[in-house]
């Protein structure tokens, strides 16, 4: 019966799309999965893509780092003769070998961005079997080599069939669309571009290619017709008077149609949305977008939902991308690897600028034997820079390109001869910029030493003022030496945060939480993003201000915290349900639609009766009432806090209620603690 309902899925999931003679079907139904250990388990379960078998911790706390093998049926018709075929994965964590009738027909390493490989001349007309051996193993040649999340086995992300005529536009080529738009330079008055299609022909003869810009509305801005009869063909446009995707302001995007045609004929076609826009950054003042500042603020966010691992649903993005907007970032930075395809659409349509990353991961090297030493290390390196450039480079969301996260030296703590790290760093530098000369490169380091200057573009920090460290200074000064060092070379925030459990409370006075420890009060959290925020914020240089993090995830290293194997730094918790007091900060200082909220609001059960209440509101002013008595009225601090300090609670149950005004509007805020004496 099982095999039935997957069977009418396969069919259902087929023809998905159809562009001139392309088909995409979608194949993530119907797989099946097994360990290749026989002795465990061997009877396959069915699975659905995404999907990775690390979703949950073992019994013991531990995760699944073997092989497994996921088949599938792939039948292909008699419709798909004399056709091309193509198996497009967007994401197989971390290194697999793909089979179709049990012949090897091509691999893949590295977990985070999409490979293809053509199966034209290994399949046969009728069933076929897939086979794709996925292993998570701990390898010295496969980026990440070290980090502080988990890595989760499995097909991850969804997988398409392509079909395709003899002629066709490259899907091939870094298993990126093969068309980039090139922005040479955009301004207000004109957009100059260049759109290169790479093609993969039998026969030249006769091919055109056709490319059609259209507007937001769909009306024709600009088309061209050009020979086909190389590897690539390259078009210039001159838009006049676009509309620049502008942020959040107007995320306008613009589509580009490219067809492939013979005596028009359509053999094939490639669909890719973008915008136009250009930016820069000043060393002292920081982001511009399109001509005008555009303060970056926002989160570092890791590919990690409750229940699924990384293989995220569309709808855990939406989620996420509410939640995301609803705070007010202007930014994101994608730690620490390329991520599924769907962050970037939603960011290219929210107005969300983005930094993403190479997986080239500290702190460390593997077991801190350096990074250069191991054989492979560097090419893989190389192959994620070339996949994340290509496959994401019509997106104008992006503006970053990173290298690296916390790169140290071989042992830890010194910088060393035998494994300097600077050579390699510069060469992936050099090679995004090669690739795509329109955007700028960055990374984030933790060393304060100035080994790293001068390398890339920008460069960024993290930093945990607060929470990792007691420097009495904080994030202000650190930052005002860097910029002083950095002699001219912008300087930002990558990270900074601190834990925090929704169960655990804290007062202040109370002692520090320790980072390692399992006390991590939620308003700690808060109180440490107080003081960095009102460092950062005065601070206009900062071309970035980058939280660490968005969600809580997985991380099988930590012991710490109400819950072991997580990292609980996030803004919201791991199931998304509930936005830590911190969230609300960030939420008041971003955003301007009307908001009151009151922190502390789950610590319910107290034993003091004599409390400080603490409302964050972006209003023009706040009044208190407890128990139905005005406390008082106050206007929300330049951190938009507004406090009242040592009000007494009653016995039993207190009804604290927050009203916030500004002109007309009012908004309030309730919540209710109850006083056990
Ligand atoms: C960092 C790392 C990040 C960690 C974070 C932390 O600096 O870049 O991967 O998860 O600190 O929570 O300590």
């Amino acid at each position: 019966m099982k095999r039935i309902t997957s069977l009418i899925a396969m069919a259902l999931a087929a023809a998905v799309s159809a562009f001139g003679q392309r088909t995409e079907t979608s194949l993530d139904e119907g797989w099946f999965i097994r360990p290749i250990t026989a002795n465990k388990n061997p009877e396959p379960t069915p699975v659905t893509l995404p999907h990775t078998w690390n979703a949950e911790y073992l019994p013991d706390g531990t995760y699944n780092r073997e092989m497994m093998v996921y088949t599938r049926k792939l039948e292909v018709t008699p419709a798909m003769a004399g056709k091309r075929l193509f198996l497009y994965f967007e994401g197989v964590n971390s290194v697999c070998d793909v089979f179709v009738n049990k012949r090897t027909v091509g691999g893949h390493k590295g977990g985070y961005t999409a490979f293809c490989i053509e199966i034209t001349d290994a399949v046969r007309q009728g069933g076929n079997e897939l086979e794709v051996w996925v292993s998570n193993a701990y390898r010295t040649d496969v980026l990440p080599i070290s980090g502080d999340f988990n890595i989760y086995g499995g097909i991850h992300r969804p997988c398409h069939l392509i079909v395709t005529g003899a002629d066709c536009i490259s899907p091939l080529f870094h298993a990126s669309p093969g068309v980039f738009i090139r922005q040479n330079k955009v301004n207000d008055a004109a957009a100059d571009i260049t759109v290169e299609t790479v093609l993969s022909i039998k026969d030249k003869e006769g091919l055109t290619l056709h490319t059609v810009i259209s507007d937001a509305s769909g009306k024709e801005v600009a088309s061209a017709s050009a020979k086909a009869d190389g590897e690539s063909v390259k078009q210039p446009f001159n838009i006049q008077d676009p509309i620049l995707w502008n942020g959040r302001e107007n995320p306008y995007l613009y589509t580009v149609t490219v067809q492939l045609m013979r005596d028009g004929r359509v053999l094939d076609e490639v669909v890719q949305q973008t915008g136009f826009r250009y930016f820069r950054v000043d060393a002292d003042k920081g982001f511009f977008l399109n001509g005008k500042p555009l303060d970056l603020h926002g989160f570092c966010r890791h590919e990690d939902f409750d229940g699924r691992g990384s293989a995220l649903l569309p709808e855990d993005y939406d989620t996420d991308f509410d939640l995301i907007m609803e705070s007010g970032a202007t930014m994101m930075r994608l730690a620490h690897y390329p991520h599924a395809e769907p962050v970037y659409r939603h960011s290219d349509e929210k107005g969300i600028i983005l930094w993403t990353e190479i997986p080239m991961c500290g702190p460390g090297g593997y077991d801190y034997t350096g990074y250069l030493g191991n054989d492979g290390f560097r090419e893989n390196a190389i192959q994620d820079t070339y996949e994340l450039v290509y496959q994401k480079f019509n997106h104008p969301s992006v503006c970053f390109w990173g290298i690296f996260n916390e790169i140290l030296v071989s042992d830890g703590t010194r910088f060393v001869e035998y494994d300097n790290p600077i050579p390699f760093i510069s060469e992936i530098n050099d090679l995004y910029h090669k690739i795509d000369p329109s955007r700028l490169t960055t990374f984030a380091t933790c060393v304060d030493e100035n080994y790293y200057l001068g390398i890339s573009d920008l460069i960024a920090w993290n930093k945990y003022f607060g929470w990792y460290g007691n420097e009495p200074n904080g994030i202000g000064p650190f930052m005002d030496q860097a910029k002083a060092d950095a002699k001219g070379q912008p300087v930002g925030i990558s990270e900074y945060g601190a834990g925090a459990s929704i169960h655990h409370h804290w007062l202040p006075g109370e002692s520090r939480p320790e980072p390692r420890g399992r006390f991590h009060g939620e308003e700690r959290q808060a109180l440490v993003h107080e003081s960095n925020l009102e460092a950062i914020q005065s601070r206009p240089y900062l071309w970035s201000k980058i939280i660490w993090v968005f969600s809580d995830f997985h991380s099988s290293i930590r012991k710490e915290g109400d819950r072991d194997g997580f990292n609980d730094k996030g803004l919201v918790t791991y199931d998304r349900k509930t936005r830590k007091d911190a969230f609300f900060l960030y939420k008041a200082n971003w955003t301007t639609d009307p908001m009151v909220y009151i922190t502390s609001r789950r610590y319910t059960d107290r034993t003091q009766a004599v409390t400080d209440i603490k409302v964050y509101s972006n209003m023009d002013e706040v009044t208190l009432f407890l128990n139905g008595k005005k406390v008082g009225k106050v206007k929300p601090d330049n951190l938009k806090r507004a406090i009242w300090k040592g009000v007494s609670l009653q016995p039993g149950e207190n009804t604290v209620t927050a009203e916030g005004r500004s002109r007309k509007t009012k908004k309030t805020d309730t919540c209710t603690w109850t006083l056990n004496q």
